[in-house]
């Protein structure tokens, strides 16, 4: 475990003895060791190995033997037991935003709740409004978290759908009864979030290919079973659909089921349009049914968007939000591919909460084959996140020059930071610090509660500060986690073009913020993005590649996309907004 592992579980900890009524000293030690963790300026490993991990200011003993423990093995027996100590219903509270172990604590004490069923009933009651420290508000606040995390528990990140849905592709590919096999459904639209897995094979004999989906390793349930379609939960609490077709049927299947449903509703009024019928099974005169002519040699998506006077449309335009019609004129984007990106900024090293060196991070972005990195740093007011202060910044300015200078990297670095936007929209570090980076990237780490004009002008007015490169994470949303701040997006847009600032596509598959549904429209606007990985270690640089998808799904190609440009380019660009 690294150190920002090891951390989390000690404030976990923290947290569950919170819950339990423990003693408030041994809950803040281990807040404290927390604290000294994410803090810690070296590796772990090597305090550890060279026995000074008890020299740590707030790190005793005992501490220091667990923290031990965890990095070594990645487990620890008194965590483990004191989880299976609480309550289920009382650790699913922890998940509600708002409610830490000391309040819910209170509620369970005072109330009696021990699961989110009877905290809801409590809420409506008007019990938990009537607490002290509690109130109407907070109360709606724990009402909607509760309904939040039932919606989100019904969905999956792209990211680890993905994940999970990748073997079961390349399974069935590799069974002799199978000639084609495809994703569909959200997956293959790359939507943000999955509902459920969707596969579509063809194949001329169904039985054992039914047989080997239902009976894979990882299948807990078996829903349904039968010669065209078979369902399945996953141990992972996924369920997956197959459907097998004949190899005639499979590109009005694969079309079907990838959906979406307001574009497969937008088809087959294409269809009617021409007296015709679309299905799942191929296209039929409307009025007996019958097969069409023509029909019977459509093998491909491509060919079935041809017969119907149509470019092919990519998966993640599906959506119904227009694309027909623009199909129809033929002027779909060229989308952006992940071989387009040269670079990409917006990083984080050890010297914040990143887990990776400066030297690891540049020959990491050489190995992914970039011609340019770009650092930002967290700034002072993340202090949770050992942001740095102007002098801090101004050494890791001289260190990126050196190692660009010393020519050891075949990838430029940049040197930026994101630098917080503090409640009334100015900015953490002085301007004189601000000026002497290559870019500046701002974000809201802060104050999410802010009204919604308030958050929209503390928006805009960091955007106005002439030193502002870039916006990162627009919402601040963590997908089926946090809902984003509230503010007005048109408003932000309207002033980062006016301001030639850009709104970065955050990659991190927990964020993917800017959301597609705005792009297009910003784009038309003349609007400049940056796919940003938002990387606390150099494994996380791969983000781009949900990034990149998200981009797509926005309608965006390569030229509006700052980090496909060369490096020339991005050079040129950033000295010239400093002047
Ligand atoms: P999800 O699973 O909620 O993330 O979203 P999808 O789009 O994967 O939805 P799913 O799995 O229910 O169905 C896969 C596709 O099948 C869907 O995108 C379109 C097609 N489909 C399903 N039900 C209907 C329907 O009632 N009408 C039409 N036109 N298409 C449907
Ligand atoms: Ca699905
Ligand atoms: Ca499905
Ligand atoms: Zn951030």
């Amino acid at each position: 475990m690294n150190k920002k592992e090891v951390a989390a579980i000690l404030s976990e900890i923290g947290t569950l003895l919170e819950l339990k009524g423990e003693n408030p000293f041994k809950i803040r030690a281990y807040q404290n060791g927390a604290r000294a963790l994410e803090t810690l300026t070296e590796k772990l490993e090597d305090v550890i190995a060279e026995g000074r991990l008890n020299d740590i200011k707030g790190v005793g003993v005992a501490l220091a033997k667990k923290i031990e423990e965890l990095s070594g093995t990645g487990k620890l027996k008194f965590y483990t037991d004191l989880r299976a100590s609480v309550p289920e219903g009382l650790i699913q509270m922890l998940d509600i935003p708002g409610l830490g172990g000391k309040k819910i604590k209170v509620l369970h004490d005072k109330l009696g709740v021990e699961s989110l069923k009877s905290l809801e009933e409590a809420c409506l009651e008007g019990e938990v409004a009537a607490l002290p420290g509690f109130g109407v508000k907070s109360a709606e606040k724990i009402l909607s978290g509760i309904k939040n995390r039932e919606i989100y528990s019904r969905r999956h990140l792209w990211w680890k759908a993905q994940q999970v849905a990748e073997p079961i592709l390349e399974g069935l590919r590799v069974l002799s009864e199978v000639i084609r096999a495809e994703h569909a459904g959200s997956l293959r639209r790359n939507r943000e979030t999955v509902g459920d897995l969707d596969f579509v094979v063809a194949s001329d004999e169904p039985s054992p290919v039914m047989d080997w989906f239902t009976e894979r390793k990882g299948v807990v349930e078996i829903t349904a079973k039968g010669q065209t379609k078979s369902s399945v939960r996953l141990e992972n609490g996924l369920q997956a659909d197959l459907r097998v077709v004949s190899p005639a049927q499979f590109a009005f299947a694969l079309h079907h089921f990838t959906g979406s449903k307001e574009h497969n509703v937008q088809m087959r009024q294409r269809a009617l349009s021409r007296g015709l019928s679309l299905s799942e099974w191929g296209i039929s005169n409307e009025n007996d049914g019958v097969s069409v002519e023509g029909s019977e040699t459509i093998d491909s998506e491509e060919a079935l968007f041809h017969f119907f006077d149509l470019t092919f449309i990519p998966p993640e335009l599906r959506e119904g939000l227009g694309e027909i019609e623009v199909a129809e004129n033929g002027s779909l984007p060229d989308l952006v591919r992940v071989e387009d990106l040269k670079g990409c900024f917006h990083n984080h090293t050890e010297a914040s909460d990143g887990v990776n060196t400066l030297e690891e991070m540049a020959l990491a972005a050489q190995e992914m084959g970039w011609d340019y990195l770009g650092l930002a740093d967290h700034s002072k007011a993340s202090f949770q996140a050992n942001g740095l202060n102007e002098e801090r910044v101004i050494q890791q300015i001289e260190a990126i020059r050196a190692l660009n200078e010393s020519g050891k990297y075949t990838t430029r670095v940049f040197s930026g930071i994101e630098c917080d936007i503090l409640t009334d929209g100015s900015l953490d570090l002085n301007n004189d610090v601000l000026e002497e980076l290559d870019y500046v990237v701002v974000s809201v780490h802060a104050s999410f509660t802010q009204p919604r004009d308030k958050m929209t002008a503390r928006i805009i007015k960091a955007i106005e500060h002439p030193s502002t490169t870039m916006l990162g994470h627009l919402t601040g949303r963590l997908l089926l986690a946090r809902e984003g701040y509230e503010l007005n997006v048109e408003k932000v847009v309207d002033a980062a073009v006016a301001n030639g600032v850009i709104i970065e596509l955050n990659a991190n598959p927990h964020r993917l913020d800017m959301d597609w549904r705005h792009w297009r429209r910003a784009v038309e606007k003349g609007h400049l993005t940056s796919i940003n990985p938002d990387a606390h270690s150099i494994e996380h640089l791969g983000f781009v590649d949900a990034g990149v998808r998200i981009a797509r799904k926005g309608w965006l190609s390569a030229e509006s996309v700052f980090n496909t440009w060369t490096l020339k380019s991005v050079e040129e660009f950033l000295e010239k907004r400093k002047k």
